[in-house]
């Protein structure tokens, strides 16, 4: 088992974080990540304020312990959910697809701790001037709204260039991409697509179904030609877009087809027509699995990695 700075920092047992996906990471998936002894993250995506009040009381009601909520910077409900998190505070926002700058000071006045997702290292430089407390480097390996550079890439830019924390995110499944993480200079690692198939993840059970059988290559990256590009597993919809990109349809009607579709897959089941955000990790994914189970195999696996390292590496002078 191991510990990092990051657990001091959170006041978390285990130095993870669950990813903070729309439609994915409810409040009892949040809970159940916190109880475990990791960071559950309530995903607001493009969900309204009154949503996100009762996910917080439903948190509060499930766990004790810190949790925190992602919010999703390109959603129209912005203002009015940070004012929701000024009212009712919680441990950590996590933000992503945008700068959440000019909402910093407000949320650190609450005692809010401020993690922003950065996907470049300019964005990491910018964000450290307005005095957030870590960043999450995600590499372009993870699911849903994703940059350009690898998580391997990215990670020892990132925390190079600045002076705070740095959290690994993308394409992270175990100890093994745990400790790669911390050997990047991270000190933890964020998880999303591990956690789409925790037993207390309450998507559709066809998504999960989808994820456990989905193979190396099952992801595609759509719209990237729109500025978004969001990575997803293939299927009947990504095959619709990949026309309409070689067809040079205008980014708009590519959006328009996006818009609703990640609910659509996640909450409805529609996995063929709906946008199945995931990373492509996935096909490491092979069973169900309760949060805890999870935290616990990414710990465990970790100290054996890291015991296998000291015997299987020999330090010559
Ligand atoms: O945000 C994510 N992943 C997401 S958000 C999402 S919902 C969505 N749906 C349709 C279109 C777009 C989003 C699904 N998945 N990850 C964190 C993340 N943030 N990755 C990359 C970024 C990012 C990208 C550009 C953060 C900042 C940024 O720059 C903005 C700026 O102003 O420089």
């Amino acid at each position: 088992m191991i510990r990092t700075s990051l657990c001091e920092l959170l006041d978390i047992e285990y130095p993870i974080i669950q990813g903070g996906m729309a439609w994915v990471s409810t409040a009892e998936l949040a809970a159940a990540v916190s109880e475990a002894g990791g960071l559950g993250v309530i995903g607001s995506g493009t969900a309204t304020p009154e949503w996100l009040r009762a996910q917080l009381q439903q948190a509060r009601a499930l766990t004790k312990k810190p949790f925190g909520v992602n919010v999703m910077l390109l959603s129209p409900f912005v203002e009015e959910l940070m004012a929701v998190l000024r009212e009712e505070p919680v441990a950590v926002v996590t933000t992503g697809a945008g700068n959440p700058g000019k909402y910093v000071p407000s949320l650190r006045e609450v005692g809010t701790k401020v993690i922003p997702v950065v996907s470049s290292v300019a964005l990491a430089k910018r964000l450290t001037r307005a005095k957030v407390d870590a960043l999450i480097a995600e590499g372009m390996e993870s699911g849903g709204h994703v940059g350009e550079l690898t998580t391997m890439a990215l990670v020892p830019q990132v925390v190079d260039a600045v002076d705070i924390p740095v959290i690994a995110a993308g394409g992270i499944f175990d100890g093994r991409g745990l400790v790669a993480a911390l050997a990047l200079g991270a000190v933890g690692v964020q998880m999303g697509t591990r956690f789409m198939c925790a037993s207390e993840c309450t998507i559709h059970p066809r998504v999960k179904e989808l994820v456990i059988k989905s193979k190396d290559r099952a992801t595609t990256l759509s719209g990237v030609s729109t500025g978004h590009p969001v990575r997803a597993l293939r299927n009947k919809l990504t095959r619709k877009f990949e026309e309409m990109e070689k067809s040079n349809t205008p980014p708009e009607e590519l959006d328009k087809l996006g818009s609703g579709s990640l609910r659509l897959a996640m909450v409805e089941g529609d996995i063929e027509f709906g946008t199945v955000m995931a990373g492509q990790i996935c096909a490491m994914v092979n069973q169900v699995l309760s949060a805890r189970d999870i935290i616990m195999d990414v710990v465990e696996s970790a100290g054996v990695v890291l015991d296998r390292l000291n015997q299987q590496v020999v330090k010559t002078k």
